[in-house]
């Protein structure tokens, strides 16, 4: 058991080893005081919607709110039927849904199902605008196998102040095939979610958002973490073998996990479902946007730290002035705290073959399609249009690419820039044919709708559309550093 008083200690210079980097000398002090591991880990609501006439609908209200991350400040906030984030949306393969979204907010937004195959005028992207007062009502079907998707807000420009101030939350999928694995599945005991983010505080506890030239650059990170929107939390373990639901929501920040301990995790799934058998990791990389289900064993008085720890440098981003200031902010740092005093056996093991995932041959593509990841400094950059990708910044009356209803595609996607960029296509999950010529990683052998592409780097990917065609209305595909997104990284492409 560790004393408070050590805990106190800890936090101050773990704090202080954060802060260093993002804010000026003597700034410290004036924030929030920040007690790290004694807040518990929020559980969002789960939400099963109602069913009404074979649809499962959904009510969702965007609204304002006044959140309490610190004792006694109310930070101004934003979420979803709440004052920050959303409640997950729990659903199944072959529902029909209808979700009603109202926003009462004073500005406009969107909300955007990541992760999920539907028609694109469905998807909530910058197209679907909801104004003050409005309510959209998309309906669409579940098509696609189990898994953890979310749900944000994607207002043209305005998309990474929103999320940053709470429109977020998750989405999941349940099938049939998942539950004949028997995976830890109890929602909120031995299956939970971990939404990460990191935020900015200002001393009067409101976020501190885009303060410097640095943040429209790297994207906006902060020195505090927030896990389900609690401060650096505390988690006590139920079962000896827990299900975590990894969310990289941040906006711009990149997580190395690992345990204290370096206890192995088992990835089970990626972010578009389960993989074909767990992979045992020690380390988990995960970018803006992604996801990961991790299987991890706990016994009885363990006490471990889930934290971040930066990858070695790598290539580009460790060349020159850009490339120092591009990594100088990422030092290791604590996430939240679990405790396990007493937790029960679990129901049954973690089996060692989990499902087919579905692929797509090389041979089968109809094209490669190039997409060049770059930025550009200058007035461009001050404008806030300085990130491209195939030399343009997004132009919303503009169709950048039209695919053919039905066609493998393979993307072959080329990082310019001196920083990594996770790319995130909507519509659909695809599979990583290779990493500059290299097969991917085990964990990544699975569907995904994010990736990220290091600086100098190269990806493909392959994928297929299909389903829905519509020669007016575009889905996105885009960076998921979300100020790289407001600032021009994104695209537009129809399935005709
Ligand atoms: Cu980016």
């Amino acid at each position: 058991m560790v004393s408070r008083r050590f805990v106190l200690k800890a936090a101050v210079v773990g704090a202080a080893g954060l802060a260093l980097p993002l804010y000026r000398a003597g700034e410290l002090s004036a924030k929030p005081a920040i007690e790290k591991f004694v807040r518990p880990l929020p559980i969002p609501e789960q939400l099963e919607g109602e069913i009404d006439n074979g649809r499962r609908v959904f009510d969702l209200s965007l609204q304002r709110g006044r959140h309490e991350f610190f004792p006694a400040l109310a930070t101004p906030s934003a979420g979803i039927n709440g004052d920050y984030l959303g409640p997950v949306l729990r659903t199944r393969r072959g529902d029909k849904l209808r979700i009603n979204v109202t926003n009462t907010m004073s500005e406009a937004s969107t909300l955007h199902w990541h992760g999920v195959h539907l028609p694109a005028i469905m998807d909530g992207g910058p197209h679907q605008v909801i104004r003050p007062g409005q309510t959209w009502s998309p309906e669409f079907d579940i098509r696609q196998p189990a898994s953890t998707q979310w749900y944000h807000a994607h207002m043209y420009h305005r998309t990474a102040v929103q999320v940053y101030f709470g429109l977020a939350g998750l989405f999941y999928i349940d099938d049939d095939a998942a539950d004949r694995l028997h995976l830890p599945s109890e929602y909120g005991v031995d299956d939970i979610p971990l939404v990460l983010q990191d935020r900015s505080f200002n001393s009067d506890g409101s976020f501190s958002y885009m303060s410097s030239m640095r943040d429209r650059m790297t994207g906006m990170k902060g020195d505090v973490m927030l896990v389900n929107g609690a401060p650096f939390p505390v988690h006590q373990v139920a079962s000896k073998l827990m299900r975590l639901r990894i969310l990289n929501g941040s906006n711009a920040r990149i997580y190395n996990l690992e345990f204290s301990d370096g206890r192995t995790m088992q990835q089970i799934a990626t972010d578009g479902g389960l993989l074909a058998r767990p992979v045992a990791l020690r380390q988990l990389r995960l970018a803006p946007g992604e996801r990961a289900e991790i299987v991890v064993e706990f016994s009885p008085d363990d006490n471990v730290v889930l934290r971040h720890k930066p990858l070695p440098n790598r290539r580009a981003v460790s060349r020159g002035m850009m490339g120092m200031m591009m990594g100088a902010d990422d030092q290791p740092f604590e996430i939240m705290q679990f405790r396990a005093t007493t937790p029960v056996a679990a129901k049954s093991a973690l089996p060692s073959h989990l499902v087919k995932v579905r692929n797509w041959a090389s041979r089968d593509a109809a094209k490669t399609r190039k997409m060049v990841l770059d930025m550009r400094m200058g007035p461009a950059m001050m404008f806030g249009n300085g990130f491209t990708i195939n030399g343009k910044a997004m132009d919303i009356k503009r169709i950048d690419e039209r695919i053919r209803l039905g066609d493998v595609e393979i993307w072959e996607i080329r990082n310019d820039s001196p920083m990594p960029h996770p790319f995130h296509i909507h519509d659909i999950q695809f599979r990583i044919l290779d990493r500059n010529g290299q097969r991917p990683p085990a964990n990544e052998m699975g569907l995904k709708d994010t990736v990220l592409v290091d600086a100098g780097e190269t990806v493909r990917i392959i994928t297929q559309f299909e389903n829905y065609s519509d020669p007016d209305n575009p889905y996105m595909f885009h960076c998921h550093i979300l100020e790289h997104e407001d600032a021009g990284m994104m695209g537009q492409f129809v399935v005709i």
